[in-house]
């Protein structure tokens, strides 16, 4: 086993593939039902997405990234009995390009927190949303890939279902440093409410135990009710955590402050840095997703907060941020990034990034991200990925051809055949 010091965090973005489209499939989800039909443009998507990992490189911050699952996914509409006229919400599904949201992709328990040494991974089984939860067994394919060196990796099945797990979205680690020991914070929804609660408490459960991770280093909190009412499907549109902070709005938790207390009797070196609804009201948050940000240490040892340009629209959420950094706070950054068709779908940029705290050296080269590759891919998504895709378009053979043609001519690029 390697030595703790050559941990760190690296955050894989999922690259948006070339089926990227509005069918309005999230329910709950508001961005992505009021974007319902719209025109999407997968060449843009692709290449924003790209901007921020370049963005994020240039930081100073370790990148990767998965590649686009394989849409329109050949078997979906044939084992529904249906095919491309049938309905258009199967024909959506079976086109959806939402695996480019990583942070729900997989649980990761990075080595110091669990039993036997070993980074384990979860893939989430997203059975909630019907057009989500065909994603997991190609992800599982593709992170037994990446992360094949079982000297440092260990690779678990999905939860069964019915326990819907969402991964990394409601999932939060507090540490010193990456590289340390951490306190994982698994949080839950309740089931009852108007819209659907994705993560259920006993797939949190089990992922903690398959991870073997200490029972005093793991907590399960509730997600607030009025908050998944209010747009937040995932907990990482009202929290995120890095290191010892955890930035979040007042009305994330079901019980904020037995939240807190319970976090800093494991991790008493926590640091709070709660946002009131009298500053910033929840509807303002899921509207902006001020929290939808990477949270991230630069190698200075500064705090960064990563948010999306929409940020900078909302009057309340902009003038929080204005005073966020003149404050004496431990964000001292707050960095716009564009990723906005990826946020039309409800994807900010922590949607986007899946965190895996290891050492690089363990993970397939092909995976980890440079300026040469992102030229290359760059090159791709130019020349292959379409323009613009009207939902009505979906199905339409040549539009099958041309992004069949454009996720192999990526595989390619990147030496990933092995994944066509
Ligand atoms: O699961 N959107 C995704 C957004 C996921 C965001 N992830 C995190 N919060 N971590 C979802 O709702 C929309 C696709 C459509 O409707 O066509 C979608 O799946």
């Amino acid at each position: 086993m390697r030595p703790a010091r050559d941990l760190v965090e690296i955050n894989f973005d999922g690259i948006v593939g070339p089926s990227h489209n509005y069918a309005g499939l999230s329910l709950g989800n508001l961005a992505a039902t009021a974007h319902a039909g719209d025109v999407s443009y997968p060449r843009a998507a692709a290449l924003q997405g790209l901007a921020k990992m370049r963005h994020n490189m240039a930081l100073g911050l370790a990148q990767g990234f998965f590649v686009p699952l394989p849409r329109p996914n050949p078997d979906y509409l044939h084992r529904l009995g249906a095919d491309e006229k049938t309905d258009p919400a199967l024909t959506g599904a079976a086109w959806s390009a939402s695996s480019m949201w990583t942070a729900n992709a997989a649980t990761v328990s990075p080595s110091p927190d669990t039993a036997d040494g070993l980074c384990h991974l979860t893939p989430a089984n997203l059975v909630t949303m019907p057009h989500r939860a065909q994603e997991w067994p190609d992800t599982a394919r593709q992170l037994a890939v990446a992360f094949a060196d079982e000297a440092h990796f260990k690779l678990h099945q999905p939860v069964p279902p019915s326990f819907g797990d969402e991964g990394a979205a409601n999932h939060m680690r507090f540490c010193e440093s990456h590289g340390a020991a951490g306190v994982e914070v698994f949080v839950y929804g309740r089931t009852g409410g108007a819209f659907p609660a994705r993560q259920h408490e006993q797939a949190s459960r089990a992922v903690a135990r398959l991870h073997g991770l200490d029972p005093s280093r793991v907590l399960f909190v509730e997600q607030n009710p009025a908050a998944i009412a209010a747009g937040a499907f995932h907990n990482d549109v009202v929290a995120v955590a890095n290191g010892r902070i955890l930035f979040t709005h007042a009305e994330a938790f079901a019980d904020q402050s037995a939240t807190f207390d319970a976090i800093r009797r494991a991790f008493p070196a926590l640091k709070v840095v709660e946002v009131p609804s009298s500053a910033v009201t929840l509807d303002d948050a899921i509207r902006s997703y001020l929290f939808n940000a990477q949270l991230v240490t630069l190698p200075d040892g500064e705090t960064a907060l990563i948010v999306p340009t929409e940020c900078r629209e909302v009057a309340a959420v902009a003038a929080f941020l204005d005073t966020l950094v003149s404050g004496n706070g431990p964000i001292r950054r707050v960095l716009p990034v564009d990723v906005r068709q990826s946020m039309a779908n409800g994807g900010g940029p922590a949607c986007l990034r899946l965190r895996v705290v290891a050492d690089p050296a363990t993970v397939d080269p092909r995976f980890l991200l440079d300026e040469a590759k992102s030229d290359s891919i760059e090159r791709v998504i130019a020349a292959h990925w379409p323009e613009q895709i009207d939902p009505a378009d979906l199905g339409r053979s040549a539009l099958v051809a041309d992004v069949v043609s454009a996720r192999a001519k990526l595989l390619e690029a990147l030496d990933l055949e092995i994944l066509g």
